[in-house]
């Protein structure tokens, strides 16, 4: 079958895919971006692109109906509130996974004809703070560097990223360059020890928002020991003495750190020319996420080094297309191709060039806002697009309900179950990553296509075709009459032409007339550009701000710090990544991080359940007891859902505090009173069918034959035989049951093991991979119902190595056995031969100070 070259739909790296509709995936060896590398998730695209739980058709209150029926309806109820209560009585919410087409023609639709401003997106919950820190900074939200930088540096300090996790292709040029170049150094700047450590020689644990404190300690000594570059900062830099004094007043043990550790940092960060400083949402998501951006900029912008070869700040994008979304003005603030909304002449020619009939005037409701908005009752009809803000945003219970109140909901996504879509009027069947063709733009500024390589289901349409129909109905058929994203594509680069005459960094001349289906991965302004070498800012005197920024006062909390992030192998709200069993079994139910200590003053061992509450929200999670993470600091993943947990989802519990200037909330902070949550029981389950608990506890996964539920309850069933076949909701079957304290039940149908199912009054003790390998097959209830292998088939263990599907045990046998390195581990076992993206944890284990991550 022939491969068809695309653009991987997760993370902001942006790597280039070969794919076919087989479910073939490849790296693509010519993308800039990758060179042929891809980590656990993007190597798994081939086990999430079936049609399992995929929205089919357009519903209505739930049933299915016309496109026609569907469209109508959104266009009149948008028609009706604007009639009604204005513009601003109607929003989109949209997402940094839309692609560039899809995105321009919604912030059309929005701010050019129904007149409001009132579209934002999860880029506020993941760049707004580097997009205002870049624009206070640089006059423009310009990223000056290239991936290639991270590759030439001699140093690289990770703020507030988990690189290994979160970018992993990068992480693994980052590794590869350190492997060639041994006294290139790595800093980790990040309150919990991460896989991303592991490559670091400094780990700085830093107080959680430490980071001002931090880097303006780092101006100051670079002010006191004149180590900046004056020539640089005297031609282009406007600010300098105000910000160094700032820094100077500002003290830096408020970080956290000793001074032994800053001394180092200092003297290695002023001592190398060459540094990339890479930050993400450590930094953005945070009350001062503005001020670290602007505080990391300052350090670059006094010393000269940015936009040159190997050095400068690095904000790394999220979302596939958060860069994309930034430019065609994706934002309540912006308008599209880098133009201002608060200026007058920019918004004039965006109005003449779309001879569009209204212009929004002023910026509309950020996410947070937008939300509240939707809760007072000011907004009339919300379409929400590509994203699952139930889930991702923050206090999402109050977000759920301010939902539920609004009088209209639209959504389109391309899943029929997902916690936002559950509260819509009307669903909207978008066809998905490789069923539609568009742009994205990566963190290097680099333009790449996604290109269709199978048929989109019969009645999924893409999203800029739902948006375009919408307007066609809503009587702007005229303005959205393009017959394919080439058409959506040309006309935005035709508007940066048309507003060349303004200063900005965004200049897409090399795309005019490009062909669209040849088109290749191209950074503007052109490749291997890097911006402000030589000044060249776009504040009204081209040069740049440095700006005076205080350390966050430090403030007391009771209970324990809620910071929340991601896994290696999840998504978001899993609603893609959750198909893929493979990636399933690497941490496969909600858990919350906590010290040795703090576990032990609790009472809580490993396997027990924690229980969080605070004035937002309660939930209960599994609690995975590591020293990564620092005493009274919890760390609990985003990705557990109202679909596949019993409340899992964090974001109940982080509250919606959001930084002054860039309206980003801080996800990171939430704070918590932790207890053992004191279950009566314990259980787990697999099956070849779906499971639907309703446990105190639950987290449903797919598995590699179906799917496994974790359990706990604080009643105890009285009849276990029969409390099973409710969850487990089975035909009739041949049912063996083992009866006691610890009761055990096997669900036979023609002699097929279909499900399996422990309890116990403490967590339950069983070999998992080697159970679960046990569904489908003709295994006998005895066999089943031991829960450990026999002994000459050694249990493999917690999943560490997705792609091949390599247990912890394995490894450790293989380590046991004398394999000291991680390329002795692969060689062994297979482990880290794939994509690479365990190699981290391979390396944990080899140092030993890591422990098998699933609670088992
Ligand atoms: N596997 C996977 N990869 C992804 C995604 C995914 O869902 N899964 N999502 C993508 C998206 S949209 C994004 S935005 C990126 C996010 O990528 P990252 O920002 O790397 O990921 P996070 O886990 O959110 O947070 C990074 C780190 O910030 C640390 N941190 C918390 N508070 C502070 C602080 O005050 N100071 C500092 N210095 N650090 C702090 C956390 O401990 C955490 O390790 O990942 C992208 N890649
Ligand atoms: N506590 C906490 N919360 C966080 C974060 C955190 O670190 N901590 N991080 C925040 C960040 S940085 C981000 S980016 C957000 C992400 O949060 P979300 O954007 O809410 O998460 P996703 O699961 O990526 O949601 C994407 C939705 O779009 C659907 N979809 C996929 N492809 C398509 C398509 O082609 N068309 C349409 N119409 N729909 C499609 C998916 O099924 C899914 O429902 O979460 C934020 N929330
Ligand atoms: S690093 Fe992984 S998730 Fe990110 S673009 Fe590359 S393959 Fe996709
Ligand atoms: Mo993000």
């Amino acid at each position: 079958m022939s491969l068809t070259r695309t653009t991987c739909p997760y993370c902001g790296v942006g790597c280039g895919v070969l794919a076919s509709a087989d479910g073939t995936i490849q790296g693509d060896p010519d993308h800039p971006a990758n060179f042929g590398r891809l980590c656990s998730k993007g190597a798994a695209l081939g086990q999430t692109i079936d049609l399992d739980g995929r929205l089919l058709e357009p519903k209505i209150a739930g049933s299915n109906v016309s496109w026609d029926d569907a469209l109508d309806l959104v266009a009149k109820k948008f028609s009706q509130a604007v009639a009604e209560h204005g513009p601003d009585s109607v929003a989109f919410y949209v997402s940094g996974q839309l692609l560039t087409e899809d995105y321009y023609v919604a912030n059309k639709l929005m701010k050019g004809f129904i007149g409001s401003a009132n579209i934002d997106t999860n880029s506020r919950l993941c760049m707004a703070s580097s997009v205002a820190g870049h624009k206070r900074a640089f006059g423009s939200d310009t990223v000056p560097g290239t991936y290639a930088d991270l590759e030439q540096a001699d140093l690289i300090v990770l703020v507030g990223s988990n690189l290994a996790w979160c970018h992993p292709v990068l992480h693994q040029r980052i590794a590869a360059a350190k492997a060639d170049r041994p006294e290139m150094r790595v800093i980790n700047v990040d309150p919990r020890k991460t896989a991303t450590s592991n490559l670091a020689d400094i780990h700085l644990q830093i107080a959680p928002d430490g980071d001002v404190a931090l880097f303006n300690g780092l101006l100051a000594h670079l002010a006191d020991t004149q180590q900046m570059d004056m020539d640089y900062v005297t031609q282009h830099v406007n600010g300098f003495d105000a910000a160094v004094a700032a820094a100077r007043h500002s003290d830096a043990a408020d970080s956290g750190l000793s001074a032994a550790d800053l001394a180092e940092f200092y003297a290695l960060w002023s001592g190398t020319q060459k540094v990339v400083t890479v930050y993400s949402q450590g930094v953005n998501q945070s009350n001062s996420g503005t001020d670290k951006v602007n505080a990391i900029l300052n350090c670059h912008l006094a010393t000269g080094r940015i936009g040159k070869p190997g050095c400068g700040p690095f904000s790394v994008t999220g979302q596939p297309n958060a860069m994309g979304g930034r430019e065609v003005g994706g934002l309540a603030n912006m308008l599209a191709n880098h133009l201002d909304l608060e200026n007058p002449a920019h918004r004039d020619l965006v109005q003449s060039f779309w001879d569009a009939p209204v212009l929004c005037q002023t910026a509309g409701l950020k996410a947070i806002d937008l939300f509240e908005a939707c809760a007072s009752g000011q907004i009339k009809a919300l379409w929400v697009m590509s994203t699952n803000p139930a889930v991702s945003l923050p206090d999402a219970n109050a977000v759920a309900d301010a939902i539920a109140k609004v009088p209209f909901v639209a959504v389109s996504d391309i899943m029929e179950r997902t916690d936002t879509g559950d509260l819509a009027d009307v669903l909207l069947p978008a066809s998905g990553w490789g069923e539609k063709n568009g742009t994205v733009t990566n963190s290097e500024r680099r333009i790449s296509r996604q290109r269709a390589f199978m048929e989109a289901p019969e009645h999924a349409r893409p999203d800029w075709q739902i948006i375009c129909d919408v307007a066609a109905k809503m009587g702007w058929g005229a303005a959205f009459d393009y017959n394919g994203p080439e058409a959506i594509f040309a006309e935005y680069v035709a508007l940066s032409q048309a507003a060349a005459s303004f200063e900005r960094d965004l200049d897409l001349s090399q795309f005019e007339g490009i062909d669209y289906e040849a088109m290749q991965p191209t950074q503007w302004p052109s490749n291997d550009h890097r911006f402000f070498a030589d000044g060249g800012f776009f504040h009204s005197d081209r040069k740049a701000k440095m700006l005076p920024i205080a350390a966050p006062a430090l403030t007391d909390h009771v209970g324990f710090r809620l910071n929340t992030g991601r896994n290696r192998d999840q998504w978001h709200t899993m609603t893609r990544t959750g198909k893929a069993p493979r990636l399933g079994a690497h941490l496969a139910e909600p858990y919350a991080q906590i010290h040795p200590q703090d576990a032990a003053e609790l009472g809580v061992t490993n396997g027990d359940l924690l229980r969080l509450d605070n004035a937002n929200g309660q939930t209960i999670l599994r609690a995975l007891i590591s020293d990564q993470t620092a005493r009274r600091q919890l760390f609990a993943p985003m990705h557990w859902t109202r679909q596949n947990s019993s409340r899992g989802w964090v974001n109940g519990l982080v509250p919606a505090s959001t930084d002054p200037v860039s309206g980003q909330p801080a996800l990171k902070a939430g704070y918590v009173a932790a207890q053992k949550f004191s279950a009566k029981w314990f259980g787990f389950c697999a099956s070849l069918d779906p499971i639907a608990p309703d446990s105190d506890y639950f987290a449903v996964a797919k598995s590699l034959t179906g799917w496994q539920a974790e359990l706990a309850g604080s009643t105890l069933p009285t009849d276990w035989a029969a409390f099973a076949q409710t969850i487990l909701n089975l035909p009739e079957c041949d049912v063996a049951t083992v009866a006691g304290p610890a009761p055990r039940v096997a669900f036979h149908q023609n002699g097929v093991l279909r499900a399996v199912f422990f309890a116990g009054r403490s967590p339950v003790q069983l070999a998992r991979a080697h159970v679960v390998s046990l569904i489908g097959t003709k295994s006998s209830a005895l066999a089943a119902l031991a829960g450990r292998a026999a002994a000459d088939q050694p249990d493999p263990g917690t999943t560490i190595c997705a792609c091949l599907n390599v247990g912890v045990n394995t490894i450790q046998s293989a380590i046991e056995a004398g394999a000291s390195s991680v390329d002795a581990i692969g060689t062994a076992t297979c482990a880290g031969t794939n994509c690479g993206s365990c190699k981290p944890e391979l390396q944990a284990l080899l140092a030993k100070s890591a422990r098998p991550l699933a609670a088992e």
